[in-house]
């Protein structure tokens, strides 16, 4: 069976976004398991999870959170899982305050931080790290990479005939 994927978010009010992200996995045909834990408001249950993520089956974890977001490093702290963080916007600070406090890691202890909501990333990079081992996985992603292509290419053709309107 092949590996899950965890979705962790620091509160209920960054579903809206990581909703992309649960989408987006679905796209791949990988399973996923979705929590709300917060490195501030429940410490243990984030710990307990992340030590406890390998054994129970999960390849990568996305974590995301807001404002000083350090549900990402705190997983990572206790795991050697690859996990990617997810900056919410969720503060008046527009998302840089949870971009810098995922991103700025010590060495050691990396969170490979998307960029500012980026959910759908998230989830395909969780499918590029499951895709080096798990070849249905690595096919989707080609057939992704074409359809983003050609997309492009025809978004440029249409301009070349049609000019601007
Ligand atoms: C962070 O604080 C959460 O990840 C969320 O983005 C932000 C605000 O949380 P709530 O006050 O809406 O629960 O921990």
């Amino acid at each position: 069976m092949g590996k899950k994927v965890a979705i962790v978010m620091g509160s209920d009010s960054d579903l809206e976004i990581m909703k992309k992200c649960a989408k987006k996995l679905d796209s791949f045909g990988i399973e996923w398991e979705m929590r709300i834990m917060s490195a501030h408001r429940t410490p243990k249950e984030a710990c307990d999870f992340a030590s406890n993520a390998k054994a129970n089956g999960f390849g990568t974890i996305v974590a995301a959170a807001g404002k000083a977001a350090h549900l990402a490093g705190v997983l990572a702290a206790h795991t050697t899982l690859p996990v990617i963080g997810v900056p919410i916007k969720s503060s008046t600070l527009d998302g840089l305050d949870a971009l810098l406090s995922t991103v700025q890691m010590p060495s050691g202890v990396p969170v490979a931080t998307v960029a500012i909501d980026g959910a759908e990333n998230a989830a395909i990079l969780s499918a590029q790290i499951l895709g080096v081992y798990e070849e249905d996985i690595a096919k989707k992603l080609d057939t992704m990479k074409e359809d983003m292509t050609n997309a492009v290419i025809a978004k440029d053709k249409k301009l070349q005939a049609e000019g601007i309107q």
